[in-house]
C-alpha cells in the first residue's frame, strides 16, 4: 500500500483510543506477572476474546505464544510480551500490494458488504483521499436497490466535486456499473468507485447479482485494475466476521475497509479479519465524515493496543 502508506496516522491512533484504553491496562497487568502458569494463558485468551479477536485467533495465538515460551525458555511477562508482538506482525503479514497500481488506467473500486456496513461514507471517504492525491475520480451509483440511496451518493458527489453516473433507482446495477466504467475510460478517469447495494449473507440470489456485477466490471475492465474493496464495520464484531466470510464465497476482496472504528473497543476484530480472511486491511474509517478515513498500519495498530 504505497501510496497511501501512512495518511492520517493521528486519526488512526484516535480510533484506536477506545480499543487502547481497554486492552492496555488488562495486558500490562498480565504482562506484569512472573510466572507464566495455566492462570496466565488462560486470562491472556480471555483478554484477547474480550477485544473481539475471536475464540479461534485467540486460541491459535495462545497455543503460539506457548510453543514460543518452551522453545526459547521464556519465562517472563516481558519477554512473552515481545513474542505477542511479533505474533501479531506474522498475522498482519499478508501479501498486499498498492491498490493503485495497475497495468491499466482507470482503478476500478467495487465497494461491497452488508446493509449499513458503511459503504456508501466510505466511498466518499476514499474519493476525498485520492483527490487529495491528485486522481480523477468518477462514482457508479450501482446501488439501485435503494430509492435513497442513488440520493445518497449524489449528494456527496456534489459535496466532493465528482461525476455520479446514476440510473433509475431499480434498475439494473450491471448496467450503471457498465456506464460507469465507459464514463471513466472516455473522460479519462483516474479511478472509478462503484457503490453497491448491502446484502444480506443469508440471501444467495442477492449474492449472486453481486458475483454478475463483479463480472461485468471485469469484463469491461482491465482485470488488474479491478479491486473489490470488502467494507466491514468494526462494531459488529465476530457477526460481522462471519458475514464477511459469506462474501468470499461469492467475491474476492482484495483489500478490507474497516469502518467505524472510532466507535468500537474490541479493534481487536481487526486481528481476527486478518488471521481469519487472509485480506490486508487498507483503511480504517474514523468517523461520519469525507476526511474521517486513515490507512491501516500494522505496526502503528500493535503499538497502540500493546504498550
Ligand atoms: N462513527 C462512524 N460512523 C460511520 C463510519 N462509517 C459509516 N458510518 C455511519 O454508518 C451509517 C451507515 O453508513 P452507510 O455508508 O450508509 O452504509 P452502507 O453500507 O452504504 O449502507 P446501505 O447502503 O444501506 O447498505 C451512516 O450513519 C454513517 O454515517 C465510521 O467510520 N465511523
Ligand atoms: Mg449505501
Amino acid at each position: 500500500m504505497n501510496v497511501f502508506k501512512k495518511r492520517n496516522p493521528t486519526k488512526f491512533t484516535e480510533s484506536l483510543e477506545k480499543t487502547r484504553s481497554s486492552l492496555v491496562g488488562q495486558l500490562g497487568d498480565l504482562f506484569k506477572k512472573s510466572e507464566l502458569d495455566t492462570e496466565f494463558w488462560e486470562d491472556l485468551e480471555g483478554t484477547l476474546i474480550s477485544a473481539d479477536t475471536g475464540l479461534e485467533t485467540a486460541e491459535k495465538i495462545v497455543s503460539q505464544l506457548r510453543e514460543n515460551a518452551k522453545a526459547k525458555n521464556i519465562s517472563t511477562g516481558k519477554e512473552c510480551l515481545k513474542e505477542l508482538r511479533s505474533e501479531l506482525k506474522n498475522i498482519f503479514d499478508l501479501k498486499d500490494e498498492d491498490p493503485l497500481t495497475r497495468a491499466q488506467k482507470p482503478v476500478v473500486f467495487v465497494m461491497v458488504g452488508v446493509n449499513g456496513a458503511g459503504k456508501t461514507t466510505s466511498i466518499a471517504k476514499l474519493t476525498h483521499l485520492l483527490i487529495s492525491l491528485n486522481q480523477k475520480v468518477i462514482l457508479g451509483a450501482a446501488d439501485t436497490f435503494r430509492a435513497a440511496a442513488v440520493d445518497q451518493i449524489q449528494i456527496w458527489g456534489d459535496k466532493l466535486g465528482v461525476t455520479v453516473i446514476a440510473q433509475d433507482p431499480g434498475s439494473d446495477p450491471g448496467a450503471v456499473a457498465f456506464d460507469t466504467i465507459k464514463a471513466a475510460k472516455s473522460r479519462n478517469m483516474d479511478v472509478a468507485i462503484i457503490d453497491t447495494a448491502g446484502r444480506l449473507q443469508g440471501k444467495s440470489n442477492l449474492m449472486e447479482e453481486l458475483k454478475k456485477i463483479s463480472k461485468i466490471i471485469i469484463r469491461e475492465s482491465d482485470e488488474s485494475s479491478v479491486k473489490i474493496i470488502l467494507t466491514i464495520d468494526g462494531t459488529t464484531g465476530q457477526n460481522g466476521l462471519i458475514q464477511a466470510i459469506e462474501f468470499t464465497k461469492f467475491v474476492s476482496p482484495d483489500g478490507i475497509f474497516l469502518s467505524k472504528l472510532d466507535g468500537t473497543a474490541k479493534g481487536g476484530i481487526a486481528i481476527a479479519i486478518a488471521d481469519q480472511l487472509k485480506i490486508p486491511i487498507w483503511f480504517v474509517g474514523t468517523g461520519e465524515q469525507p476526511d474521517d478515513i486513515a490507512v491501516f498500519d500494522p505496526n502503528l495498530f500493535i503499538s497502540r493496543i500493546i504498550d
